[in-house]
C-alpha cells in the first residue's frame, strides 16, 4: 500500500482573528494537488479551531495542537480529546518538542496521550526528535527509538498515526536537516517499526519531517524514499505553504 503524502501546518501560538482569516483565504485560493495525492491538515490554536473548521476548504482538515491525557474533568486549562471529537476536529498533534521540553512532557505521558486520543477516535500526529546535544553525542537513534517505543507500548493500531520526526536543533532555527540526515533517521525509524511493531505498520505508517521546512528546501526532502511529508511551522503561516503542499507531486 502506498503512503499518501501528508503536509501539516502547525501554527503554534500565533494569530489573531484577522490573521487567521487571511491565512485561510490564502489556503482556500491555493491550487494544490488533489486529495488522492496529498493529505493537508492545518493546526491553529484551540481558540481558532471552530473558525478555521467552518471557513477552511473541505479538502483540507484541521488538527488541535494538544489534548489532555484522559477524560476531561477537574483539569484547569486543559482541553480534552472528547471536546475535539465533539467539535468534529479529526486530528491532534501530540508530543511536540516544545511541549516535551518546556512543559516537561515525558515519553510515557506522550504515549498515554496518543493512546487516549486514538481511543476517542482522533487521528494523531505524534512528534519525536533529538536535541542538538543528543545528536552530537551520537544518540539520535536511541532517543527517537525510546520516544517511539513509549508510544508503541500503549497502542496496537497505527492506522491513524502519523509519526513526525522533528530534530529539535532544526525547529524554528532556519537550520533544516539535510535530505540525507532526514532520510537516514526516517529509514532507521521505519526499520525500528519493522522490528518492533510489524512489517505492515512499518510499510504503511507515514513518517513526516519537521524543522525549518520552507518552499525553498521542501522539494529535495520530499523525494527521499522514507520522507512521507512535512510538519511545517513558521512557513505554514505564509503563502509559501501552498508551494510546500505542491512538493507532494
Ligand atoms: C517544527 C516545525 C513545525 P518550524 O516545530 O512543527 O516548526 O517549521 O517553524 O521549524
Amino acid at each position: 500500500m502506498g503512503r499518501k503524502f501528508f503536509v501539516g501546518g502547525n501554527w503554534k501560538c500565533n494569530g489573531t482573528t484577522e490573521e487567521v482569516n487571511k491565512i485561510v483565504s490564502t489556503l482556500n485560493a491555493g491550487e494544490v494537488p488533489s486529495q488522492d495525492v496529498v493529505e493537508v491538515v492545518v493546526s491553529p490554536p484551540f481558540v481558532f479551531l471552530p473558525l478555521v473548521k467552518t471557513s477552511l476548504r473541505p479538502d483540507f482538515h484541521v488538527a488541535a495542537q494538544n489534548c489532555w491525557v484522559k477524560k476531561g474533568g477537574a483539569f484547569t486549562g486543559e482541553v480534552s480529546a472528547e471536546m475535539l471529537v465533539n467539535l468534529s476536529i479529526p486530528w491532534v498533534i501530540i508530543g511536540h518538542s516544545e511541549r516535551r521540553l518546556i512543559l516537561k512532557e515525558s515519553n510515557e505521558f506522550v504515549g498515554d496521550k496518543v493512546a487516549y486520543a486514538l481511543a476517542q477516535g482522533l487521528k494523531v500526529i505524534a512528534c519525536i526528535g533529538e536535541t542538538l546535544e543528543q545528536r552530537e553525542a551520537g544518540s539520535t537513534m536511541a532517543v527517537v527509538a525510546e520516544q517511539t517505543k513509549a508510544i508503541a507500548a500503549k497502542i496496537s493500531n497505527w492506522t491513524d498515526v502519523v509519526l513526525a520526526y522533528e530534530p529539535v536543533w532544526a525547529i524554528g532555527t532556519g537550520k533544516v536537516a539535510t535530505p540525507a540526515q532526514a532520510q537516514e533517521v526516517h529509514f532507521e525509524l521505519r526499520k525500528w517499526l519493522q522490528e518492533n511493531v510489524s512489517p505492515e505498520v512499518a510499510a504503511s505508517t507515514r513518517i513526516i519531517y519537521g524543522g525549518s521546512v520552507t518552499a525553498a528546501n521542501c522539494k529535495e526532502l520530499a523525494v527521499q524514499p522514507d520522507v512521507d511529508g512535512f510538519l511545517v511551522g513558521g512557513a505554514s503561516l505564509k503563502p509559501e505553504f501552498i508551494d510546500i503542499i505542491k512538493s507532494a507531486e
